[in-house]
């Protein structure tokens, strides 16, 4: 696999945000973000939206963080630090969409800062991330600004109604959520158990791309659209253009969840520690 560059000692790091809640069983949401972008070469830096309470077995409970301290983590880092790329995750409310929203258009991310919308609805076992109202302020607010939006097939159904059940149908989904305002859509087919590849297509209001990875047998695999969603912002931060970032995004998901492990009852961790064996 092509890696993305590591930086000299000394050398200031390409930098990437994301803007996500916590997981405190360590599989998904930023803890996820965070160590692939440290294992990718990048320095992370986040905005916390929400503490969930949380292990193997699923989420008991979030706590939002008041919005304006999302907003103030955000200006914060960006007036300071700068991003290459900025990628959310969990959002918990309304308010807190529109304060990233507003502090977005202010900053210049989705304009001149490479911007990563993963409309993150709920978990994998079905506990809720985002409160129900919040869902039309994500898709009227952040989309416009986003340069590729993420959903797997059952946050595509809950935005465009779409059933995802074969690659007519992942085109049309594709269709209606660049209709939404994102420069590209990714339909991500991981869900799509029946099929027999895991195939993620990306559209950008003319062509069709797709990105194909063998179907890996694990229950292991909480954090796998996060880990995805991290990898291909760290690309987007170094200039990678979108269909090279998924590219570098898919193979790094999918050599994740190859390595994924067991921790706890339920369902592990994808695993992206894969590339301390293969440094440089
Ligand atoms: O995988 C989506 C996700 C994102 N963020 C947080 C999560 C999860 C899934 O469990 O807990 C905090």
């Amino acid at each position: 696999m092509r890696f993305l560059p590591l930086p000299d000692a000394g050398e200031t790091p390409v930098r990437v945000m994301t803007i996500a809640g916590s997981d405190s069983g360590g599989a998904a949401g930023l803890q996820s973000d965070l160590r692939t972008f440290a294992l990718a070469g990048v320095h992370g830096t986040s905005a916390v939206t929400a503490v969930t309470v949380q292990n193997s077995l699923g989420v008991t409970g979030f706590h939002p963080i008041p919005p304006e301290t999302v907003a103030g983590q955000i200006r914060a880092v960006v007036e300071d630090i700068g991003i290459g790329a900025a990628k959310t995750g969990m959002l918990a409310t309304a308010g807190i969409i529109d304060a990233i929203a507003d502090t977005a258009e202010e900053l210049g991310i989705g304009a001149r800062i490479p911007f990563l919308v993963d409309p993150v609805c709920a978990s994998q076992h079905g506990d809720p991330l985002l409160t129900p109202e919040a869902l039309a302020t994500l898709l009227r607010r952040l989309f416009p600004l986003a340069h590729l939006v993420t959903p797997n097939l059952d946050e595509v159904r809950l935005i465009t109604g779409i059933d995802v059940v074969d690659e007519a149908t992942q085109r049309d989904a594709a269709r209606a959520l660049h209709d939404l305002g994102p420069r590209w859509a990714l339909v991500k087919g991981g869900h799509l158990r029946t099929a027999a590849t895991s195939t993620d297509v990306l559209y950008d209001g003319a062509d069709f791309l797709e990105f194909e990875a063998p179907r890996l047998a694990t229950r292991h695999d909480h954090g796998a659209g996060d880990t995805l969603g991290a990898a291909t912002v760290c690309a987007m931060a170094h200039g990678f253009a979108v269909p090279e970032a998924v590219a570098f995004g898919k193979e790094w998901v999918t050599r994740s969840l190859a390595a994924a492990y067991p921790v706890g009852a339920g369902h592990g961790p994808v695993n992206a520690s894969w590339r301390l064996r293969e440094f440089p």
